[in-house]
């Protein structure tokens, strides 16, 4: 690996001139995009940011202060140490593929462009957040998560650039053109459109759009293209520093809510300037309900072939399952029929869609009860609540009726009159927006979030992790 390398890199650019050339033309486009939809207002500032410069544990977070379009974009792939197979599907026991299969390649083209399109799309929703920072050890958390969002980019268009010829190219293209929440060219999927212009859809976002991603990533590493598989596996290295941005996050503003609620005479911690603990709820109610909608529909026929083919496996594939075939199993589903949600058998391989979100759900009741411990000890009551899956869809199999956060059926008119009481309302919104208020001295922190335990890369919160160049 050389940093002088105009594309830092562990996978041989050098000795691929057509690649490398396709790749350079690319990176001054990036960084028109980065400069045109990246964080507005702060590329000329220095980020003490971590840079991943190897995969190996040593090499891969050095911490210094950067500018973000100086950061070192890269291409590293998690090293392959021996021989690998299509673990899975009905290819399972071939040889690995290390050139995309002719018959494969729409449907993996499509699954690198889905999992790209998010990349980008996320850093254009979080362009604005920089301005209202609660303090400057969070602005570098958000700087941190953008510049690898944009690594991301960098890891699936290498896989465009390298295995999808002149298809590849122009969709590399496509990438810095489509914008979130644009009418006319907006990202694919639909979280990635919402607008996240307050640091508690920002932790929200982090929670759970973020790990959404990790659960893709992770079915994605288990995939017989090696090198889609090795790109993600180190994808996901820096993806759970994204997921412990918005988990601590949320707990940090569900702390303060608990302080402010018992400080004040009625209980009421937007009295006190801060954010009450059932307005989170209604946050949590929109994101998770968003989030849960990335997994695609419960029986899902792209699903089962994905998995047929070897190019997307289940969470963790390899370690945890013995039967890789998925053929013989059923998976018991939630269906609604004439109003009533019935136990169906479905062949387990439509049903890949609902096997991963399950394992995310399970991870999200994981961190609200962490939030719920935190409450508790504090010594205020209140439980908070993960909603159902089934709550506020509008894709897949729930989308055409109402649920009730509990995931019982209802009627529309019983949702609609319960809307404002379960999620956020215009009002709402502005209430959590007038709380932002940019904090930048360094060891200060808003009144709505308590601060975290510990700082960054030993550190103390008090550290000037943003140094302003401003006249
Ligand atoms: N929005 O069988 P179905 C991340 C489409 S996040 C709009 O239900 P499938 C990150 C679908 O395309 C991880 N459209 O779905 C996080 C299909 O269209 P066609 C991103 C949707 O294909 C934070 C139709 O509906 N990675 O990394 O099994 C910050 C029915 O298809 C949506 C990936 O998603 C939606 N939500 O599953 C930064 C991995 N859902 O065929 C980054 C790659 C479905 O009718 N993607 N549709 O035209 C996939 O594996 C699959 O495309 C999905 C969908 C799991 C997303
Ligand atoms: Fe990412
Ligand atoms: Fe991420």
């Amino acid at each position: 690996m050389s940093l002088t390398d105009s594309i830092p890199n562990n996978v041989d650019l050098g000795s691929d001139r057509k690649l490398l050339r396709a790749l350079e033309k690319w990176q001054p486009k990036f960084i028109e995009w980065w400069l045109e939809m990246g964080p507005d207002g702060f590329q000329a500032d220095d980020i003490y940011l971590r840079t991943a410069i190897d995969v190996d544990p040593k090499g891969w977070a050095t911490y210094d202060y950067v500018k973000m379009p100086d950061y070192r974009w890269g291409i590293f792939l998690t090293p392959r140490n021996e021989d690998q197979f299509v673990n899975f599907g009905d290819n399972a026991g071939q040889k690995a593929w290390d050139e995309v299969p002719g018959e494969l390649r729409g449907i993996l083209r499509r699954i690198i462009v889905t999992q790209a399109d998010t990349e980008p799309a996320s850093v254009e929703q979080q362009r604005q957040l920089g301005k209202t920072a609660p303090s400057l050890y969070d602005l570098r958390s958000l700087f941190q998560v953008n510049v690898e969002e944009g690594r991301h980019l960098w890891a699936m268009v290498h896989l465009l650039h390298q295995y999808f010829g002149r298809d590849g190219r122009e969709e590399a293209e496509s990438l810095l053109e489509r914008r979130s929440g644009d009418v006319d060219k907006p990202r694919i999927l639909q979280t990635f459109n919402e607008t996240t212009d307050e640091w508690l859809s920002f932790f929200c976002f982090t929670m759970f759009t973020d790990r959404d991603g990790k659960y893709q990533l992770a079915a994605l590493s288990e995939s017989g293209f090696d090198p889609l598989a090795r790109a993600t596996q180190f994808m996901l290295t820096e993806e759970s520093f994204h997921l412990f941005t918005g988990e601590t996050g949320i707990e940090r503003i569900v702390q303060r809510a608990a302080e402010l609620s018992l400080q004040d005479p009625n209980n009421d911690a937007r009295a006190q300037g801060g954010v009450d603990l059932p307005t989170i709820q209604k946050w949590i109610n929109f994101w998770f309900s968003s989030a849960v909608e990335l997994f695609g529909g419960e029986i899902s026929s792209n699903a089962a072939d994905y998995f047929a083919t070897g190019l997307k496996g289940r969470y963790r594939e390899k370690a945890k399952y013995e039967d890789h075939s998925a053929l013989r199993d059923i998976y018991e589903m939630n269906v609604l029929r004439d109003g009533k949600l019935s136990q169906e058998e479905v062949p387990l391989r439509n049903a890949l869609n609902e096997v991963l979100r399950d394992e995310y759900v399970a991870d999200c009741a994981r961190a609200v009860r962490k939030w719920n411990h935190t409450i508790k000890k504090t010594g205020f009551e209140f439980e908070l609540a993960l909603p159902s899956r089934r709550f506020n869809r509008s894709m897949g199999m729930y989308a055409g009726a109402s649920f009730d956060p509990q995931g019982n059926p209802i009627t529309p008119e019983q949702f609609e009159a319960n809307r404002s009481k379960w999620l956020p309302t215009a009002e709402d919104r502005a209430y959590v927006k007038s709380l932002m208020v940019p904090v930048t001295e360094p060891g200060k922190i808003a009144n709505w979030i308590a601060p975290p335990k510990k700082g960054v890369n030993g550190q103390p919160f008090e550290f000037e992790y943003v140094r302003f160049n401003r006249n």
